[in-house]
């Protein structure tokens, strides 16, 4: 992370959910699609969260959520989840409380826990079909501590752990196949500057039963080095460029819910992140650049429309 990076987080006003006191960076683009995400989910939810920059929302005793909060390590959140949707079962076939009264369980965490960390936790959760959504805010690198790469993290992208002329050597997994490889209920990409997409996405996931994920894109001036007055204008570019399908795995079948016909240039994308300066100064890095513009050129290429 580069001085510059720390200096403007230093000087960032901070913006807050629901009246929380909690200090988060101007122009979270985690934040805006978690905004956008309990506006439709309500109050009758209970989030079992793990380590992440959203854990800075709830501090003891304090949440800035109308329903509950429950911190897990951060391999656990799909098992802290099984518990809580467990005891609500039993409190149910006791009578102890009605339908009405029912609660979802909503697992939110980042992509380091999403992507990696809590992978195994995940898979045996899908499998044993539990009633749950799992919502990932995914910033691509472990934002809280400072954006070291994760499983999420673009190639190319420079980040706290890759530094080097080229940036990250990896590739960005993927998330979305892995899921729908389990063939859960529901599977779907948002990203908050899409707030009408992500609204229907979110609406579909609440009216169906098993395991289901949201996946928010999410722009973050921090970690990727930007002006934080940039957020939504880079969560646009990410859709229009087709670095970001809006996408959902519904019975069975995948489909695209926005399709970019005509795609921009990826670097109009690149270009405004200092996390990707290196491929324009201080020479243009024409091959990485066409890699990249490459790889969503493939990934469209066998989009069936
Ligand atoms: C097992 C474990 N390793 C490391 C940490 C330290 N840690 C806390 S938050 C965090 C970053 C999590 O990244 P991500 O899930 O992407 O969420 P983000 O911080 O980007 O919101 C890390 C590594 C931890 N809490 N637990
Ligand atoms: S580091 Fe990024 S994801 Fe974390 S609060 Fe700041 S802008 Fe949001
Ligand atoms: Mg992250």
């Amino acid at each position: 992370m580069s001085d510059t990076v720390f200096k403007r987080m230093k000087d960032l006003p901070s913006t807050h959910l629901l009246g929380s006191g909690t200090p988060m960076c101007a122009g979270c683009g985690g934040l805006d699609a978690l905004q956008e995400i309990y506006d439709v989910l309500g109050s009758r939810t209970v989030f079992v969260n793990a380590a992440g920059c959203m854990t800075l929302l709830s501090v003891y005793p304090f949440t800035p959520f109308r329903g509950s909060w429950l911190y897990t390590a951060m391999a656990s959140a799909p098992a802290g989840a099984q518990g809580v949707r467990d005891g609500l079962d039993i409190l149910l076939e006791q009578k102890r409380i009605t339908a009405g009264e029912n609660l979802d369980v909503v697992v939110l965490t980042g992509d380091g826990a999403a992507y990696g960390m809590g992978l195994s936790a995940t898979s045996g959760a899908i499998e044993r079909n539990l009633d749950f959504i799992y919502i990932c805010y995914d910033n691509e690198g472990y934002g809280n501590t400072g954006q070291q790469f994760s499983a999420a993290t673009p190639h190319a992208a420079r980040t706290a752990t890759s530094r080097g002329p080229h940036g990250f050597g990896g590739y960005k997994k993927d998330l979305f196949a892995i899921w729908a490889a389990h063939k859960p209920a529901y599977v779907a990409t948002v990203i908050g500057s899409d707030p009408l997409d992500l609204a229907r996405k979110i609406e579909t996931a609440k009216q169906l039963k098993g395991p289901r994920l949201i996946i928010a894109l999410a722009p973050c001036p921090t970690g990727w080095d930007y002006d934080p007055r940039e957020s939504i204008d880079i969560g646009k570019l990410a859709v229009k460029t087709g670095v970001w399908p809006l996408k959902e795995y519904i019975d069975g079948k995948v489909v695209h819910t926005k399709i970019p016909r005509q795609r921009l240039p990826v670097e109009q994308y690149l270009e405004k992140q200092g996390r990707f300066a290196h491929l324009f100064t201080p020479e243009r890095d024409d091959t990485l650049l066409q890699e990249l513009q490459a790889q969503v050129d493939r990934y469209w290429a066998d989009v069936k429309v």
